[in-house]
């Protein structure tokens, strides 16, 4: 089944020049970019986002680090795009993130982990509705 998912490039991926390389996993992986924009979030938006995070202990410094410098917006389309994507990314700690996946390839941190993307297919129409009203 053909699903859409939203992936954001967070800051520390752009500043470490790593966009093309991930980007370029998910096109070898067979999927699509449909929609893509670089931008860059203010806290209202950032809280929009993570609204299920808002709470928690660790989302005051989250939301300084995606809001501190331009992101990738992407919507990924292709056969089952959530779960394949959420595999390719790998667990939300990229210190224990499987060699391979992108997290476990490129980062060292659970908050700096490069890249976010949707949970679930109701995650994505939530989010892709959040950041490409347009689409
Ligand atoms: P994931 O779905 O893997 O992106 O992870 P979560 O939705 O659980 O968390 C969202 C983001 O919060 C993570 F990408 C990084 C950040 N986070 C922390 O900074 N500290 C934590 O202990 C857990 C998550």
């Amino acid at each position: 089944m053909t699903q859409r998912t939203l992936v954001l490039l967070k800051p520390d991926a752009v500043r470490r020049g790593l966009v093309g390389q991930i980007l370029g996993r998910f096109e070898a992986k067979g999927l699509s970019l449909v929609e893509l924009e670089l931008r860059t979030i203010n806290g209202e938006q950032a809280d929009a986002h993570y609204a299920e995070h808002l709470d928690r202990d660790f989302y005051p410094p989250l939301r300084t680090f995606i809001t501190s410098g331009p992101l990738v917006a992407v919507v990924v389309e292709g056969e089952e795009a959530v779960p394949v994507v959420r595999t390719l990314i790998g667990p939300t700690d990229g210190r224990q993130a499987p060699a391979g996946t992108i997290r476990g390839d490129y980062s060292l941190s659970n908050r700096e982990n490069l890249v976010h993307a949707s949970d679930s297919p109701e995650s994505a129409d939530r989010e892709i509705a959040l950041w490409f009203p347009a689409a």
